[in-house]
């Protein structure tokens, strides 16, 4: 079905031998460094990158992020290395964590009373009470730019010119031809080697001449060269954190030289290449968040990448990441035109074309792709921006959200195959915990752990006084949702054990006693409570509930898989009763926002927060009353919205079975919150959408979120034949589908574990199969049989 139209480019080389050259293949001195450009899974473009927030294309490890803009005469590679942050301890603006700096015994209380009376507090005053003005929060910082200037090269882009990144083997390639001469760049991102990889390639020898040299928006560092070695060296001013970069650079012919001002100089060579590692003495420990100055490691990864060479230090690139992303296939009816990725955006029109499912199916690819190259073992998890991010004050710090924005980075990653890159994740909220009890001793003088609307890499778990963005202290247990899917999608009672089910049991801990009953009904309620930025304070909105609601459900759960004590049981089991479970019916057919029938039919807020139960969560079944009134709801808010928001309504339209729905809302995406190198845009970039919306294109073809294996759920009109193989169902099951005119000919299943399996498919008699599955087997369904 999907045409794949190569452009593999052929090229004679300087020894006289003709040859296409893949990517991953043998490279040999004098050849150009010619690249497999076929289009199926590559965004191309002709220019070079003006903008990096909308042209720039991104390659990362998880840990460093590189952003290629193809420039020609001074190529830029604007790096990232996550933990480089401003802020935290040593700040020379203070740091509280966001806990109260002086004691406020019984201002809770206070306010809840207060909320009791009233019904309803506007958040200044909620503000004036609770809140305190943020000190010390910090940013995420550029590490800086490598610039390759190349003197002698055309100041501008001919036909000859081509930039593009194949997502499936991480790399990103820069070609032009230049007085007869091919020239040729390319850039990956090693995630075992730790490096940032750069090979500068000519189809004739003494043809590679260029300095490199470091750049940086701050004066904090000092930069050196000295034989193939530059090193970077500062401390950020802010809060001392002590970074380094070394890069090297290796030479087939020619010569290196080294310049006073840290810079190195490759002249007349056949072919260069270059590996640069970044580090900082970051350590995600609560309370000093130091841990070793970076020097070794960093000259480690460096030495040891030159040392493997360039040929085997890309051919273990892409052995890696391809062993993460090759383990999906989507083809939706693509046929990929021969259109440079900026053109087929822009001419998509979410209709009937097979163009426009190229798109969608490369649209789909990328969110794994970013997430594969944004989250990896050993470092932070993905901010809002991934790992990539521009100068010294991106917005919101490129921070960590939690009201929805870093949770919706992790959806996608079960169902797509790719539970691996969870675990900076993981880690991430284990680290939250130290912080999370400190806060919740000191501002709620309980147990547990907390954090609130957003945070950053130094345990801010408290407030700020932003009046609509401050409070939110559910965070904490949504956070925990993804570990305890992780479980789900796996079925490791290792991993619940470990690592899931004490986060979670602390953060019920925290609500088992900070709940309230409303004296108006005697239901357990969160007050204050505050759907995430909108409307006014009051008690049990329905977001708050139903967060409280998921994780109780779920650590009852736990709880009992693991054979936790009793009494604890009994406890949630009390409270779960009693809990005032955030669903109500109101006055126009909608799911109620908060307990009180206060929804504006005219309100087209982009946070949908009291859909949680629908999606994220599990609580609202298809088919109930309650997905009536959140398809009410939903209606309501229109199909508008910040690209996240966007992404999210995918994944509820697909949740409501509702596949027109659910494409139409990708195709919002696409057509008004994508920039031209396929980045989602609030505005401005905010990496959450590309995930969100791969995650909602997943539930529109297999969801499993209440047991049984759901095929098909929500297939549009518009993709009535195609297949996917390789995505994920809870239970460790590995689901292939095929399906023409709209319905499932074949679906296979891979059984990791041994258990009772339920499928639906319209493919069985009675829409529905219930079998055991045995651990390691295949089972294959055909229409025929
Ligand atoms: C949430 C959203 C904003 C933005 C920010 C980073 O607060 O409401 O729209 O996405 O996160």
């Amino acid at each position: 079905m999907t045409k794949r139209i190569s452009r593999r480019t052929t090229i004679k080389t300087a020894l006289g031998t003709t040859g296409a050259l893949a990517l991953g293949g043998t490279l040999s001195v004098g050849d150009a460094v010619a690249a497999d450009t076929s289009d199926e899974w590559a965004l191309w473009y002709t220019t070079p990158a003006a903008s990096w927030e909308r042209e720039s294309l991104p390659i990362g490890n998880g840990a460093l992020g590189a952003a290629v803009f193809g420039t020609l005469n001074s190529e830029r590679l604007q790096f990232n290395e996550k933990t480089l942050w401003t802020g935290g301890p040593g700040s020379t603006r203070g740091y509280d964590s966001g806990n109260w700096t002086t004691p406020r015994p019984g201002r809770i209380a206070a306010v809840q009373q207060r909320l009791d009376e009233q019904g309803a507090l506007d958040p200044e005053s909620a503000a004036a009470e609770l809140g305190q003005p943020r000190r010390g929060y910090g940013a995420y910082q550029t590490f800086g730019d490598l610039r390759l200037d190349v003197p002698g090269a055309p100041a501008a882009p001919d036909a000859s010119y081509r930039r593009a990144l194949d997502i499936r083997t991480g790399v990103a390639t820069v070609a032009y031809t230049h007085q007869q001469v091919r020239h040729q760049r390319e850039f990956f991102a090693s995630f075992p080697g730790r490096v940032i990889a750069g090979r500068l390639g000519a189809d004739r020898p003494g043809q590679v001449t260029f300095t490199l040299r470091y750049a940086s928006p701050r004066t904090d560092f000092t930069a050196t060269a000295a034989g193939d070695r530059i090193t970077v060296r500062g401390a950020l001013q802010d809060n001392g954190l002590r970074f380094e970069a070394q890069i090297r650079v290796r030479t087939q012919g020619g010569a290196v030289t080294t310049g006073t001002d840290g810079s190195l100089t490759v002249t007349a060579a056949d072919s260069a290449w270059f590996v640069l590692a970044a580090g900082t003495d970051y350590a995600d420990t609560h309370p000093r968040y130091r841990g070793d100055d970076p020097h070794s490691s960093v000259t480690r990864a460096v030495d040891a990448a030159v040392g493997l060479g360039h040929q085997k230090l890309l051919a273990r690139h892409i052995d890696d990441h391809r062993g993460l992303f090759d383990r999906v296939a989507l083809d939706i009816g693509q046929t990929v035109p021969d259109l440079p990725t900026d053109r087929l955006l822009a001419q998509y029109t979410g209709g009937s074309s097979a163009a426009d499912r190229a798109l969608e199916a490369l649209f789909f690819q990328y969110g794994r792709y970013l997430l594969i190259a944004s989250s990896r073992p050993g470092s932070l998890p993905a901010n809002l921006q991934g790992v990539w991010s521009d100068g010294v004050a991106p917005p919101w710090s490129a921070d960590y959200h939690t009201n929805i924005n870093l949770q919706m980075n992790y959806w996608l990653a079960e169902a797509t195959n790719l539970a691996e890159t969870t675990a900076p994740y993981d880690r991430f909220v284990e680290a939250l915990r130290a912080p999370g009890r400190v806060t919740a001793k000191e501002m709620f003088g309980t147990a547990g752990w907390v954090v609130h609307n957003e945070t950053n890499p130094y345990g801010f778990t408290g407030v700020h006084d932003w009046a609509t963005s401050f409070w939110f202290p559910e965070a904490a247990a949504w956070l925990t949702q993804q570990m305890y899917e992780h479980y789900r999608f796996s079925g490791s009672t290792d991993y619940l054990r470990s690592t899931a089910y004490p986060a979670m049991k602390e953060a019920a801990v925290f609500w088992l006693e900070n709940l309230r009953t409303d004296p108006r009904d005697g239901k357990l309620v969160v007050t204050p409570s505050y759907s995430p930025e909108h409307g006014d304070f009051t008690a049990g909105a329905a977001m708050s509930q139903q967060i409280v609601h998921d994780l109780f459900t779920s650590t009852l759960e736990a709880a009992r898989t693991l054979g936790d004590d009793r009494p604890f049981r009994t406890r949630v089991e009390t409270a779960l009763t009693a809990l005032d479970p955030g669903l109500r019916i109101g006055s126009w057919g909608q799911l109620q926002e908060w307990k009180t029938d206060r929804d504006d039919p005219a309100d087209d807020h982009r946070h949908v927060s009291h859909l949680f139960a629908l999606h994220p969560g599990r609580q609202i079944e298809p088919g109930s009353r309650w997905a009536e009134a959140a398809k009410v709801s939903l209606t309501a808010r229109g199909d508008g919205g910040t690209g996240w928001s966007k992404a999210w309504k995918i994944n509820f339209w697909a949740r409501l079975y509702d596949g027109d729905h659910a494409h139409k809302m990708l195709a919002e995406q696409l057509r008004t919150s994508t920039l031209a190198n396929l980045w989602d845009t609030h505005p401005p970039f905010q990496i959450d959408g590309n995930f969100g919306a791969a995650s909602g294109i997943t539930e529109m073809l297999l969801q499993s979120q209440h047991g049984p294996i759901e095929i098909l759920p929500a297939l549009p009109a518009s993709w009535p034949d195609g297949t996917v193989s390789g995505l994920r169902a809870r239970g460790g099951v590995t689901v292939d589908i095929t399906w023409h005119g709209g319905r499932a000919v074949r679906i296979v299943l891979t059984a990791h574990r041994t258990g009772e399996l339920t499928v639906r498919s319209g493919l069985f008699a009675g829409g529905e199969k219930k079998f055991r599955a045995r651990g390691g087997q295949r089972y294959v369904f055909t229409a025929a049989g």
